[in-house]
């Protein structure tokens, strides 16, 4: 009788979590931001600019120069702010459309003595770059060649301060799709409202209904409020004109002679998300999620009731706690919940003897788990696990361990080692990982205990790998991924020689370009140096090259057998070993550089193949370097190797003025930072 009353209470539990959690899903479905002055330190990283001529200043957008000394005045000119994150206007499995509500402030600021023009507009388009001459008229949105082609997928909202042969006046908004001509056009003056008159700021309110598909724009003089009736008002199915995922922004243009600041001081957007989940699936999660609770609840009340009586500082920890982990168990699939105190016990309190590695933002233990502490797995059962644990725990670690966590939950391919579960307990953040007993391929290269050393064969299987593993990274998944950290000691093996990439601590989707070789720097991960592209020390920022050039690198070791980051002497000279294979390759003796361990037990093709793809992808010029798609091809013996010059190309950063030929001629690493 007392099991079916705590049954019954169980119960209870679980369907009133059900409960919460559906309808915070229904609830919690938009994101956004809200810009009340814009700071180029703080906010610029956000946007995306046509440079020189866009930037942030005066605390706003300045989307055409508001600085007569920026490159030649203020005359003929056209740029873009976009704000980075595109935005998911609707699924590709589904008719409804986001509905978005966005307010905002322009400033079109002209001396009394300028003459106005052209113009600024709120712009949803598939890209960044502003067409070329598409200052005076086409307002940074089209210019004459691409007016009008709908392939521009733009759709825009204009303020248009300058009168053109299709204009009703020098003072109007208009929706514009693909074209400056717009397709409808509110006259202005009849609401008082005067854009170009010197030093007046006004708000607009856009309001876009994806259900119904009403488009209305409002506006009223800044501090004014919004008005009852739109000035616009259009029935417009975006699905049309735009692309699904679409940057949201400004584009903005001078000509000669009007010219004007076309400027945005603060700006909100708050967009619908879709949920790509089918419904069930969100039970599913409320589900489990309610029972753990519950189960938790049980044992609380029962065992713990003092437990509650906690100082405030402690909720307060707890209460963000909370919200850290209500977003992780937002995420769509995500796998299970460790407990901060079992991953302890398994790594032995996070002992030194279980160290694996050490990568971006933290150290990598292995785990040892226990029947119990796994609930799945039988009562004996001892399973072993991956643990990383992040070096750091303050508010930067918890949003790279977000940002980590929401990438690769979503990666999944055979070349890939697996996540497990996470952990988010005592502000401590930690991932969990299938475990690798064999261990990476830079430990079979150098230190395998049985002195033998990897076959030809296996070679070969772990470069093809590693490259499909980088293939899909790069391309199957919607969002560009970068691995960032590619080296051998990141490649681990499993019980068949395949290759699993590993560590994708230093992921980042491209789009949100937070990725710094400051925090090798900074970190110290000097090992990691040798597979660092030449562009990298001036960028800053990982790109798909970057990871080219760190598999060149894993080839160039694996095929050779040294390490990259590890200097060649030969006849008194130093090389790096991509140059030491270049200096043979240009010599026609390119198979000395394979590794003498192999007692010359390798296919000659697939060497040759190997080092010049190798050497292909270690050119200085990153757009020189093959593709994945190709990388992958050449490795299957689908397409020929690559043709590779006898010298390697010099290495030329058009931005610096500081001249020498490559960074690793410059054998001091530290010296290029400062560039
Ligand atoms: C602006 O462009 C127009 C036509 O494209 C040209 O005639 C004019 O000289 C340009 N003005 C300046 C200041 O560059
Ligand atoms: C218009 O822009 C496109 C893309 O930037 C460019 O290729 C084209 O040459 C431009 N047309 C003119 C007339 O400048
Ligand atoms: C502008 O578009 C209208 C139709 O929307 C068309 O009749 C007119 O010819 C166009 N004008 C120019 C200059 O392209
Ligand atoms: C490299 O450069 C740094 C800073 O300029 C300097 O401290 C260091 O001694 C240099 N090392 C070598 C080997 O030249
Ligand atoms: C590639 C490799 O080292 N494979 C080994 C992995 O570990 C298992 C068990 O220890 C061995 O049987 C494999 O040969």
């Amino acid at each position: 009788m007392k099991r079916f009353i705590i049954f019954i209470v169980f119960l209870c539990f679980s369907l009133l979590q059900i409960a919460t959690i559906c309808s915070a899903q229904a609830q919690s479905k938009t994101k956004g931001f809200e810009y009340n002055e814009f700071d180029t330190q703080k906010d610029g990283p956000s946007f995306e600019f046509t440079k020189p001529t866009s930037t942030i200043d005066q605390n706003a957008l300045q989307i055409t120069p508001d600085n007569q000394n920026q490159e030649n005045g203020y005359y003929n000119k056209s740029g873009r702010i976009m704000y980075r994150d595109r935005y998911t206007l609707w699924l590709s499995d589904r008719d409804e459309i986001a509905s978005f509500n966005t307010n905002f402030v322009i400033n079109m600021y002209r001396e009394t003595t300028w003459e106005p023009g052209e113009g600024l507009a709120f712009l949803i388009a598939p890209s960044y770059d502003v067409p070329v001459a598409s200052y005076g008229q086409w307002m940074g949105i089209t210019n004459e060649t691409t007016d009008g082609k709908p392939e521009n997928r733009i759709v825009a909202i204009e303020f248009d301060t300058r009168k053109q042969d299709f204009d009703p006046d020098g003072n109007h908004l208009g929706l514009n799709i693909n074209s400056v001509n717009s397709s409808k056009t509110v006259s202005l003056s009849e609401f008082g409202i005067d854009l170009s008159q010197p030093d007046r700021k006004h708000s607009v309110w856009i309001n876009y209904n994806g259900k119904s598909q009403e488009l209305e724009v409002y506006m009223a003089k800044e501090g004014d409020a919004k008005p009852e009736t739109p000035f616009l008002k259009e029935l417009i199915n975006l699905r049309h004109f735009v692309e699904r995922v679409s940057y949201f922004g400004f584009a903005a243009s001078t000509g000669d002679p009007g010219i004007q600041f076309n400027c945005v001081t603060k700006w909100n957007l708050e967009m619908e998300v879709l949920s790509s989940e089918k419904d069930w699936k969100w039970l599913i999660i409320g589900l489990s999620v309610g029972v753990s609770t519950s189960v938790l609840l049980l044992v609380l009340s029962g065992i713990k009731v003092r437990g509650f009586y906690l100082k405030k500082k402690k909720n307060r920890a707890r209460d963000e706690e909370a919200g850290v982990t209500g977003k992780l168990k937002m995420l769509p699939g995500m796998p299970r919940e460790f407990k901060y105190k079992d991953l302890k016990r398994a790594t032995r309190n996070f002992h030194e003897s279980m160290i694996l590695g050490k990568g971006g933002f933290g150290v990598v233990y292995r785990g040892v788990l226990k029947g119990d502490d796994r609930e799945k797995a039988s009562d004996n059962a001892v399973t072993q696990v991956a643990v990383k644990r992040f070096s750091r725990d303050n508010i930067d670690g918890k949003e790279d361990f977000l940002a980590e966590l929401s990438i690769i939950n979503l990666l999944r391919h055979k070349n890939l080692v697996r996540l497990e579960g996470w952990c988010y307990e005592k502000g401590k953040l930690l991932l969990v990982y299938d475990y690798m007993p064999n261990g990476s391929v830079e430990k079979h290269l150098y230190k395998s205990s049985d002195g033998h050393t990897l076959s030809w064969r296996h070679r070969y299987k772990i470069l093809a790998g590693v490259a499909s593993a980088l293939h899909y990274l790069h391309n199957e998944y919607d969002k560009k991924v970068v691995h960032r950290d590619l080296k051998a000691s990141n490649i681990l093996l499993d019980s068949d020689y395949s290759a699993r990439l590993g560590d994708f601590g230093l992921a980042r989707a491209i789009e949100n370009e937070r990725n710094s070789y400051n925090e090798l720097e900074l970190g110290g991960v000097p090992g990691t140096l040798g597979y660092v592209a030449p562009e990298c020390f001036h960028m800053g920022k990982a790109t798909p090259e970057t990871d080219v050039f760190g598999f060149g690198a894993v080839i160039l070791e694996v095929v050779c057998g040294r390490s990259p980051g590890v200097k060649i002497q030969h006849e008194e000279q130093q090389f790096t070993l991509v140059d030491w294979v270049w200096m043979l390759h240009r010599e026609g003796r390119i198979l000395e550089a394979v590794d003498e361990r192999l007692d010359n037990v390798y296919e000659v093709d697939e060497a040759k193949r190997l080092l010049l793809l190798g050497l292909a992808c270690s050119h200085p010029v990153a757009g020189e370097r093959p593709q994945t798609q190709a990388i992958c091809q050449i490795i299957a013996e689908n397409m020929p190797p690559p043709r590779v010059p006898p010298f390697k190309p010099v290495f030329m950063w058009p931005s610096s003025s500081t001249a020498f030929n490559s960074v690793e001629e410059s054998g001091n690493f530290s010296k290029t930072w400062s560039l």
